[in-house]
Order: C-alpha cells, then sequence, then structure tokens
C-alpha cells in the first residue's frame, strides 16, 4: 500500500511542483520487507571440522570382491594396497549418518547441459549437473563445510592433505597426497599442480572452466615447486587465509599432466584451439583423481562413469571408496531431473526451478515416493547484471557502447531497479511462501547477510520514470519507448540486448517479466536466449548489455569465489572485465568495493569480516552494482534407496550438493540394491580407450 500512498501523495503535489521536484517524493530507499519465514527442514547437525576426515595408514585394505577376483587375481591390476597412497584419505564413522556402507548400485542423474570435451582445464564443460564435480578433485574442499559453523571453519584438505603459514603471512607450503595415482596408474604429484598453475591459470590464452584466474589467488601470487610432493605459494598479503576456498572446487582442479602438457601449444604444434579442443566428448577413460571415469557417451542419450580403481580414498575399515560402482549421467533438460527424481526413473535433483515446486512436493508427498524431498535456506537467487564496460570488453558496437554508457549512470540503474515489481516476478515463478523480494547483493541466505544494511528501492513505477528522465533519456518519437539523446545511436529507441540461460525455464521466465516490467517504464529490452555453453561464452567474452544470471557461490557463500563479487582482477567480476589488454575502468562505487573485497581477503578477525561485508552491501545495493529480482529456497530430492545422505544438506552454498552429500561415501544397503548398473563388475580401460577395460 505503501507505493500507491506515495503515487498518490506525488500525484497530488504534481499540480504545484515542477517534474524535477517530483523525484524527492518518488519512493526513498528503505530496507527489504522480512522475507516469509520459510522453515527448512532437516535441520544441518553442526560437527567440528576435524570430525569428518585424516589422511593416515590403516591396518588393511579392501575391494569389492569382483575387483580382486575378475582383476587383481588376473594380474590386470595390482593388490589394491598397491593402488593406494601410504596414508590415503580416510573418511570417519562418526560424520557418516549411516556409517560403514557396502559396496554395489549406482547413482543416476539426469542433466540438461551437453558435454564439450574433457578438458576442463582448458574450459570444457562436461554438461554439468555433478559430472566435473565427480571427476575433478582439487587441493581443498569447501562443500562439506555447510555442517561446521561459519565461524572456526577453514577449507578441508584434499589433494593438499596439509598446508604451513611462514611466520610474516606471506607464504603456505602445502604438502600432497603422497602416492596417490590418476586412474590410469599414472602417480599424481606436483607436476600436476604446476601444469594447471603455469600453463592453465596464468597463460593468458587458457580459461579453465569456472573461470580461475591468477588474480583469483590474489594479485601478485605466485606458486612453485619444492618438490613432487610439495609447493609453495607466495601472497602479496600476510595471511590470506581466504585463499585456500579459491584452491576448492572450481578453481583450484588439476588435471593430468602426463596427458595433458603433450598437447599444449608450449610443448606441442597445436593451437590454443586444437589444445582445448583435444579430448572430445568421445575420448573415453580420460585419467581422473575423481572417484568415477566416463568410460560410455553416447550423444544426447547418456553418460556412464565406473568405479576408479586407484581411488585414493577409504573408510575408516580401509574400504577402498567409492562404495557406488557407477554414476550414469542422462542427457536430457534440467527441467527432467526433477520429473524423474520424484518419479524414481532418476535418483538425485537439485529442486531449483519453481515451476516444478508444487508438483514435486505433490509426488514426493505420496505415501509410496521413491524419493525424499527437503527444502534448505533461501540460497537460489537471481540478479539482472548490467555491462559496466565502457573501454571495450567485448567489443561493443555504437548502439551497445551507448548502452553501457548507461549502464553506469546511477540513475539510470535507479530507474530500472525502482521499476521492478518483485512481488509480481516471484509470483510468476510460483505462488506461495517460497520467494522473496531480493533488492540485489548478497543472498539472504548467508550467514554474512544483514538486512539493515541492505538497500531497497522500493517498486515506484513514476519515480523510475522521472529517474530516467534524470538520466536523459525521453521518448522522442512518441512510440512508448525512451530515445537515446540526438548525436548518439541516431537518436533511435533505446535497446537493451539481454542475455540469458535457455536451459532453464525459470531464467527464460524471469527473462520475459523483465522484458514486460522494462516495456512498461519505456526501455525496450530484446533477449537474447543461448544455450549454457554458448551463455558462458558470451557472458565471459562480454558480449552482452544486460545478463539475468542465477547467483554462484560468492553471494550465497561470501567466502567462495569471492572474486567474483567486485572487479578485484581484469577478469573476476560478472559483468566488469578489462578489454584485452586494458584496465577496468571502475567507478568511484567500484573502488570501494574492490578495497572492502581485498580487506576482508587479508583478514580473520570474524567482526572484522562480518562488518566488512555490510559495508560491501551497503555500498553494492545503494549503488545498484547488480538489480535482484528474486530469491528462494532450493530443494533436494533423493532416491531413498540411498544411505549416508547428511541430513539438511542445501543444494547450493560453498558449492552444488552433488559435492556436499560426499557421494563417495555414499551407499545402497544390499537389500535394497536394484540392478541399474549398466556396465556391471567392469572397470575404466586405458586412456583413450573405448569403452570399460575389456
Ligand atoms: C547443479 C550444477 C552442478 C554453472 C550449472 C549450470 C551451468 C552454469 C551451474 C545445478 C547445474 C545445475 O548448474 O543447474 O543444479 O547440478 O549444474 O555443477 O547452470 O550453466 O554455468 O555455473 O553450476
Ligand atoms: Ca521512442
Amino acid at each position: 500500500m505503501r507505493n500507491l500512498r506515495n503515487i498518490g501523495l506525488a500525484a497530488g503535489l504534481a499540480l504545484s511542483v515542477s517534474v524535477s521536484a517530483l523525484n524527492a517524493y518518488a519512493s526513498e530507499p528503505t530496507v527489504p520487507p522480512a522475507p516469509t519465514p520459510f522453515p527448512a527442514e532437516g535441520k544441518i547437525k553442526y560437527v567440528a571440522r576435524d570430525s569428518i576426515l585424516e589422511f593416515k595408514a590403516l591396518p588393511e585394505y579392501h575391494e569389492p570382491d569382483w575387483v580382486t577376483e575378475k582383476y587383481v587375481k588376473t594380474g590386470k591390476l595390482p593388490p589394491v594396497k598397491d593402488r593406494l597412497p601410504k596414508e590415503p584419505l580416510v573418511f570417519k564413522t562418526g560424520n557418516m549418518q549411516d556409517g560403514i556402507g557396502v559396496y554395489g548400485d549406482t547413482m543416476r542423474h539426469v542433466i540438461g547441459g551437453r558435454p564439450e570435451g574433457w578438458n576442463y582445464g582448458a574450459g570444457q564443460t562436461q554438461g554439468w549437473g555433478g559430472i566435473d564435480i565427480g571427476l575433478s578433485e582439487c587441493l581443498t574442499r569447501t562443500a562439506p563445510l555447510f555442517q561446521v559453523e561459519a565461524k572456526d571453519t577453514e577449507p578441508l584438505p584434499n589433494l593438499a592433505r596439509s598446508w604451513d603459514w611462514s611466520s610474516d603471512g606471506h607464504k603456505l607450503t602445502m604438502h600432497l597426497v603422497e602416492g596417490a595415482k590418476w586412474s590410469d596408474g599414472v602417480p599424481f604429484n606436483a607436476d600436476d599442480v604446476m601444469f594447471y598453475w603455469d600453463d592453465e591459470v596464468v597463460d593468458p590464452n587458457v580459461s579453465p572452466l569456472n573461470g580461475a584466474t591468477p588474480e583469483t589467488f590474489g594479485v601478485g601470487t605466485t606458486l612453485k615447486k619444492i618438490d613432487d610432493y610439495t609447493v609453495e605459494w607466495t601472497f602479496k598479503e600476510a595471511f590470506p587465509k581466504q585463499y585456500l576456498y579459491a584452491m576448492a572446487y572450481g578453481t583450484f582442479c588439476p588435471g593430468p599432466a602426463h596427458i595433458l602438457k603433450p598437447q599444449h601449444p608450449k610443448y606441442s604444434k597445436n593451437t590454443y584451439d586444437q589444445f582445448k579442443n583435444a579430448f572430445p566428448p568421445e575420448f573415453m577413460n580420460m585419467p581422473v583423481m575423481g572417484a568415477w571415469v566416463p568410460v560410455e557417451y553416447r550423444a544426447d542419450d547418456i553418460i556412464v562413469m565406473r568405479r576408479n580403481p586407484y581411488y585414493w580414498k577409504v573408510d575408516e575399515k580401509g574400504n577402498q571408496l567409492p562404495y557406488l560402482n557407477e554414476l550414469q549421467y542422462k542427457l536430457s533438460t534440467w527441467a527432467d531431473r526433477d520429473v524423474q527424481a520424484v518419479a524414481g526413473s532418476a535418483d538425485f535433483s537439485n529442486l531449483e526451478q519453481p515451476e516444478n515446486f508444487v508438483a514435486s512436493l505433490k509426488r514426493a508427498a505420496e505415501a509410496n515416493a521413491p524419493a525424499r524431498l527437503a527444502f534448505g535456506p533461501r540460497l537460489i537467487g537471481y540478479n539482472l547484471r548490467m555491462n559496466f564496460s565502457a573501454n571495450g570488453w567485448g567489443n561493443p558496437d555504437e548502439r551497445s557502447q551507448a548502452v553501457r554508457e548507461l549502464n553506469r549512470n546511477e540513475d539510470f540503474r535507479k530507474a530500472v531497479t525502482m521499476a521492478f515489481d518483485r512481488k509480481a516476478l516471484g509470483d510468476s515463478l510460483v505462488k506461495g511462501p517460497f520467494t522473496a523480494i531480493y533488492p540485489g547483493g548478497l543472498s539472504s541466505g548467508t550467514s554474512f547477510y544483514d538486512r539493515d544494511s541492505t538497500v531497497y528501492y522500493p517498486f515506484d513505477l513514476e519515480g523510475a520514470k522521472a529517474e530516467l528522465a534524470k538520466a536523459g533519456l525521453k521518448d522522442t518519437d512518441g512510440d512508448g519507448f525512451v530515445n537515446f539523446p540526438a548525436g548518439t545511436a541516431g537518436g533511435k529507441n533505446v535497446e537493451i540486448v539481454m542475455l540469458v540461460n535457455n536451459d532453464y525455464t525459470t531464467d527464460k521466465s524471469l527473462a520475459e517479466g523483465v522484458v514486460g516490467q522494462m516495456e512498461k517504464l519505456g526501455l525496450r529490452v530484446v533477449l537474447n536466449g543461448l544455450n549454457g555453453t554458448q551463455r558462458d561464452a558470451s557472458q565471459y567474452s562480454g558480449r552482452f548489455d544486460w545478463l539475468v544470471r542465477r547467483n554462484d557461490q560468492e553471494l550465497t557463500s561470501v567466502v567462495q569465489n569471492t572474486e567474483q563479487l567486485a572487479p578485484v582482477g581484469p577478469r573476476t567480476s560478472w559483468n566488469h572485465r578489462a578489454p584485452e589488454n586494458g584496465e577496468v575502468d571502475l567507478m568511484p562505487f567500484e573502488k570501494d568495493l574492490v578495497d572492502i573485497v581485498n580487506k576482508f581477503v587479508s583478514t580473520q578477525d570474524n567482526d572484522q569480516r562480518a562488518s566488512l561485508m555490510k559495508q560491501f552491501q551497503k555500498i553494492s545495493t545503494e549503488h545498484v552494482y547488480n538489480v535482484g529480482l528474486t530469491e528462494y529456497p532450493g530443494a533436494l530430492i533423493v532416491n531413498k534407496r540411498f544411505s549416508n545422505i547428511p541430513q539438511g544438506t542445501p543444494i547450493f552454498m560453498f558449492n552444488w550438493a552433488e559435492d556436499s552429500i560426499i557421494r563417495e561415501r555414499v551407499f545402497v544397503a544390499a537389500d535394497k540394491q536394484a540392478k541399474y548398473e549398466l556396465f556391471p563388475e567392469e572397470l575404466p580401460g586405458k586412456p583413450g580407450d573405448k569403452g570399460p577395460m575389456d
């Protein structure tokens, strides 16, 4: 009602005041309304960080009987104890909800992405949905930290089993797991780490998937090999413990140097493109450190992965993990993943598209429902992001350049944010208590969120139109859409091209909502809908004016992908990067955001970190760094036959649930095992061979 009163008031006064004074009565910035309480089911059981895992030698080791019979006794594989590190990673039973597991069965995923190839380090996607998460082991691991209190936590050891800081805090010595092997039996060591760092992160011609750049680990940071199992980081700041998060999934997951290096342009006649595409989806048995290896690929149908016989993790009884012999990834759509998971023809889904909430809830509530469905906190959110680069990122044409200049105009951004009826946007996805008014900035579900530091410009179409006029835009030809000023882009209607991920109904629905609501403001927005892979390519190269993008870890956890909060480096922000060989043309408030993020990274004082994030939230929302659209809770759907699914796992926080549930510890009790395995008693073959080992 507040808005109506405002408009009434403003209209009443309009008789006696000029348009310019009208702005004074546009609804004043305020804090977002308290979101409808949404009781996240499955309360998280908080545990101590060191109660999850450790590295140690055990008196004996075990493997599935068929591995011994078919592979070890026939000499095809060495005994399991020779396939494990001296001190493997041991998952502690106390942290396993259903205890020690048994071998057998498969987990059937459905995904909406498609594999470009297996060269993750050169930026190829494998189709998302947990494939790359399952293949890639990274220096540290953070996804399971959802169950550890935020204040006293630190990333878990993984490929890096321990680390020590120098007394002045500028050097970090990292000790790698010793004696672990790639899935083809070749030793893992510091050469793999250094190839990823030197030839995939630092090499400006290579962009790893999930966007790691040298600045992800701090401007000026260096890394060097000390010996086969030791590497040493050198940082400009002292004790920047924050970067241990960047050494987890997404940004530090080394590939097999023995396979990749020979294809890299620095060591071959290949071009960078040939390097990136050297391992197409048909290249089977790509060596991995992950628990499962791709052994079968049928385009638009399925990817099948079989257990890695050299996997370097065990349970406390010495059983080599994983318990599940196989993972399947049916190549379909993201919406189909929800449908199949609740129907029982698939085993797992992150319910993240509100259009599917009601039907999924109904099916999961039935007595014979095959799957459990549990909502978590409101951590799924969407932002409209404007391209702030006015110095060439993405090579804009005259029209696009003019739009970017508008994007950099605060009156224009205020007009846009005030023109959004966020209640209507949320209701267009799903009615009920799920969606909340989200003005942008940090997710309300993260521990760093502070509502009082969040500036919200309430829906006020008249006020928005006044702001648009202040930005110098008028509808000079009376067709309902404002025009560029004469002499800019031919004085034609402002036309904004908005990049959208066509793989999601939700992204498309929100984008259509944006087009409709901007039309009421008098702004013409044109959709550029691409599939996920093409959308990522256009976005990373800056070929967009506006972008509708689902929030990533920097807004849902703050400590993961922190560099993406602001343009702290030339290629770290989602919507503001440097052109080829230039600087990022930061606006004054962006400089403040960069300073805050840099301070956040180099302090471990929890109170200071909390207060820095309040400052970040205030500045970024006040200056409309991004335009929030909506936020809501996701739900985890897992087939009931699986055990060791940690209670209350959020579908997204430090990473997605495919990582957080720790799939290598998940098992199916013997009496519940189904015969879904497609390659029973088969193991991966040699790199490049077709299918499993013959
Ligand atoms: C989860 C996730 C696991 C990427 C992807 C996809 C890409 C983005 C994002 C999500 C999918 C699922 O998200 O939607 O539930 O399974 O894979 O990686 O949206 O297009 O580029 O950031 O994670
Ligand atoms: Ca016009």
